[in-house]
């Protein structure tokens, strides 16, 4: 199957005078009568591909010459150095086989964003998109190490739910059978359940919220990585959070240079956050700051997206805020024994504009606390009937978190907009390819 083919990028590593095979899609093409380039893009990157008459047999010139842009092929060739190739190495043809010959492809570079959205399965194939698609990949692959090496278990908890985790403005309604359910906005209930045999769990899920605000950070479909500790205490969930982002920003720092410098990314910024120890302040200090830098905001007042901009600029690395006024935050956070006003809750910002990545909190485990935070929050205890249960038989002290990965991706990768952290976006109100 493979016959021999072999990677752009390893075309690189082979001597001058080696014959090679390569395989994948016309990114660029140049045809100056005599001889054709080609720029050949697959999975790893790009190499030219030079036809000419001197060195190349005429069919295969002309096949080179007619090989549209976004074409596959497949090539054979002599590899030679030079200087002003991209990666200072081409292929010298001495075979080409177009194998899908493109129709005019539809994306020329300058199309406005509506245009691009509605063509999105296409613009996908696009250089720097791939690379955060790359970048994506080792995220994933490091949130699992993570939590591998620490002795989590993987769970699969269910989309389709009956009642809300983060309130009910944002639910989405499905019909099911004639009664209402929703799409989840968060596994924290049904992970809580599991710590109960499992005692560490987490999972990679999509969320949905059906935010009102169209935002650069809000989608109505992430992908949310959850975890949930039994016996942890909002301290220890929070140094867990800053080793899973220092880990998982490290290992893309390890594997992803190239990519990252493709985006343009300043990876300086990132250098200070591969150890954790982030900051902390709480979020009286956080509202003084605010006032200092010329807001006026009020204890008790939340911190919005704006809000958040304004604290980032005094990070270079991710910061926590801890301690909400219990009404900011939601029902089931455990309030501060030594200030019951506040919760024992913390979220994590990512540094240069982007804000909160991270929300999480130490849960309220006491059967007759967390019914009456339900009844004062003037929610349906019978909607909460099976969590309000998993205080009744053998409650324990439990913290847990969720990080939104779509927006992590946003920052390491230093995107202006959370569209382009996943291939296909849910962030308008139509849904594109
Ligand atoms: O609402 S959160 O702050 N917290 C929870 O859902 C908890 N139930 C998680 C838990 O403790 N298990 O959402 C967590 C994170 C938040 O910090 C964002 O990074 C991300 O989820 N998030 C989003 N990302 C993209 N788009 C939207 N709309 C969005 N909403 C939250």
């Amino acid at each position: 199957m493979n016959s021999g083919v072999v990677s752009t990028r390893s075309v690189k590593a082979l001597e001058p005078g080696s014959p090679a095979r390569v395989r994948g899609w016309v990114y660029r093409h140049r045809d100056l009568g005599k001889k054709v380039f080609i720029v050949l893009r697959d999975s790893e990157g790009i190499l030219q591909l030079v036809a000419d008459p001197a060195f190349t047999p005429r069919e295969y010139v002309e096949a080179a010459r007619e090989a549209t842009i976004e074409s596959s092929i497949i090539a054979e060739g002599v590899v030679a150095r030079d200087p002003r190739a991209p990666g200072g190495a081409e292929l010298r043809l001495r075979k080409l086989e177009i194998v899908g010959l493109a129709e005019d492809f539809p994306i020329k570079g300058g199309e406005g964003i509506d245009y691009l959205l509605d063509n999105r399965h296409l613009w996908i194939r696009s250089r720097k998109l791939t690379a955060v698609w790359r970048i994506r990949h080792t995220a994933l692959k490091a949130f699992r190490e993570f939590f591998e090496a620490r002795g989590f278990w993987e769970v699969s908890p269910p989309m389709l739910t009956q009642a809300a985790v983060e309130g009910g403005a944002t639910l989405f309604k499905v019909d099911f059978f004639g009664r209402p359910a929703y799409l989840t906005q968060s596994s924290q209930f049904y992970l809580e359940a599991l710590i109960f045999s499992l005692e560490k769990v987490w999972t990679l899920a999509p969320s949905f919220r059906a935010e009102r605000s169209r935002t650069r950070r809000h989608l109505y479909e992430y992908w949310h990585l959850e975890a949930e500790e039994a016996w942890a205490g909002m301290e220890e969930e929070m140094r867990l959070v800053e080793e899973l982002v220092a880990y998982t920003t490290r290992r893309i720092l390890e594997e992803r240079l190239e990519e990252l410098s493709l985006l343009k990314r300043d990876t300086e910024m990132l250098e200070a956050s591969r150890k954790p120890g982030y900051p902390r302040i709480r979020y009286e200090e956080a509202i003084r700051r605010l006032r200092e830098k010329g807001l006026s905001i009020e204890y008790g007042d939340d911190i919005g997206a704006d809000e958040e901009r304004l604290l980032t600029e005094d990070y270079d690395t991710p910061f926590f805020i801890t301690h909400f006024p219990l009404e900011l935050k939601s029902f089931y956070m455990k309030p501060d024994p030594q200030n019951p006003r506040e919760a024992l809750a913390f979220d994590l910002l990512a540094p240069e504009g982007i804000g909160e990545i991270v929300g999480g909190s130490e849960r309220q485990e006491d059967y007759n606390a967390l019914l009456q935070q339900i009844k004062d929050r003037g929610l349906n205890p019978e909607d909460y009937k099976w969590y309000l249960d998993l205080r009744r038989y053998g409650s324990v002290r439990h913290s847990g978190f969720g990080l939104g990965v779509d927006r992590y991706i946003m920052w390491v990768a230093g995107l202006d907009h959370i569209r382009d952290s996943i291939p296909f976006p849910r962030f308008r109100d139509r849904i594109y390819p």
